[in-house]
């Protein structure tokens, strides 16, 4: 959930060492908190309500489960909750994703024989498990630290998260992992909306050198299905049609993308391959867990074509989700996020995937 980074105190900055959170910083843990949760719920006949999430994610396994156990009115204790569903979540300890930018950072500050820490709430067995799936993770760390290990209270730096890295003298990169909260951050240094975003030089680290012309390139992932109606914004306030797809179907998938402007390629089956910008963003229409996404395709199409199946690889990401303080200002942002994907396209390790037979198969 953050990042912490510690500095000597001195003119110059100089970082002696960066402390790495596990759980929603470097893993994306909370899907497979919620997919246990919503099982185990739904044999007691209750509704795991993902806007929960805030509840369990962070905290000690018997923190969490005390909550879990009040908010659901369970007729269980809190550790008869935990034996009974520790076991499942070790089963998926093997399944966590590394969150986008995790090994990026990692590696860099590897390369650069920066030391790094890991400190996380979980007990320290459960640590080196589940960092045991991720392969380079356990040598780059010099000390791993778990909640097991540590016995003084708040607000001794023992304690989780930006307080304990304010209080601990150092300074603290926050990278929330749930939606909007990150007015709960407001003693952060810095807060991001994932690790895509952070910038190590302004923290006196070596500069990421792999952005090129205004993009960065990602592990490209792919997404598809029918075109459906959005709330007919896009082109109307906007003048910039935006394809959407339905959410409902790939809310995994989007939960482990940040939200935020991406690029790649479209393809319609029936049309052919097009350049595409998009941004995945928060959707306050729905819940807190749902994300749309919303690509428009960088060609002047003669009509609709709703209904029709649109895939999409995506190669590159461009910016965080941002504010704007009118209409004319999103859309001149929106614009300049055309033509960095335009020309960035170009560029062969983007255009590469153009010819991905994925884009125009029918389905
Ligand atoms: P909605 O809110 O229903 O998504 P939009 O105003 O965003 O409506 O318009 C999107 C629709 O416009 C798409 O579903 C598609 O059928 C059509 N469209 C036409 N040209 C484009 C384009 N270049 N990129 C994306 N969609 C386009
Ligand atoms: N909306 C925002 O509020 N903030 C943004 O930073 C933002 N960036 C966008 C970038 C691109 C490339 C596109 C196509 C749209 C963006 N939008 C943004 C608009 C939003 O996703 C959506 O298209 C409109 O709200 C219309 O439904
Ligand atoms: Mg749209």
């Amino acid at each position: 959930m953050v990042l912490k980074m510690s500095i000597t105190e001195s003119l110059k900055k100089l970082v002696s060492c960066v402390i790495l959170d596990l759980d929603g910083t470097l893993l994306h843990t909370d899907g497979i908190v919620s997919d246990v949760l919503r099982v185990y719920l739904g044999k007691y006949g209750k509704k795991w309500d993902g806007r929960e999430a805030h509840k369990v994610v962070g905290k000690t396994p018997l923190e969490a489960a005390t909550s879990v156990v009040e908010d659901y009115g369970l007729s269980c204790t809190s550790s008869e909750l935990l034996s009974e569903i520790n076991p499942i979540f070790s089963d998926q300890w093997c399944n966590i994703k590394a969150l986008p930018g995790a090994n990026r950072l990692i590696k860099h500050l590897s390369a650069h024989r920066v030391p790094i820490a890991l400190a996380s709430n979980s007990p320290r067995e459960n640590i080196e498990t589940k960092i045991s799936f991720h392969q380079g993770w356990k040598e780059s760390f010099l000390v791993i630290i778990g909640g097991d290990e540590v016995t003084s209270a708040k607000p001794s730096p023992e304690m989780p998260g930006v307080t304990a890295g304010k209080a601990a003298g150092m300074e603290v990169v926050a990278v929330p992992s749930l939606p909007k909260q990150s007015h709960l951050y407001t003693s952060a240094d810095e807060v991001i909306n994932s690790l895509l975003d952070l910038h190590p030089e302004k923290w006196g680290l070596p500069p990421f050198k792999d952005w090129i012309k205004d993009t960065l390139p990602i592990q490209p992932w792919q997404i598809g299905g029918p075109v459906i109606k959005g709330f007919g914004r896009g082109s109307k306030m906007l003048g910039i049609p935006t394809a959407n797809l339905s959410t409902e179907l790939y809310s995994t998938l989007l939960s482990e993308h940040p939200s935020g402007v991406y690029f790649g390629w479209a393809g319609l089956p029936t049309q052919g391959v097009f350049k595409m910008v998009m941004s995945i963003g928060w959707n306050h229409y729905f819940n807190n867990t749902e994300k749309t996404i919303e690509p428009w395709l960088l060609h002047n199409f003669d009509e609709d074509f709703y209904g029709e199946e649109l895939h999409l690889i995506i190669v590159g990401y461009i910016r965080p989700e941002a504010n704007f303080p009118s209409l004319e200002s999103l859309i001149e942002k929106i614009h300049e996020d055309r033509k960095i994907a335009e020309e960035a396209l170009d560029l062969p390790m983007y255009s590469k995937f153009r010819d991905d037979p994925y884009l125009i198969s029918s389905s």
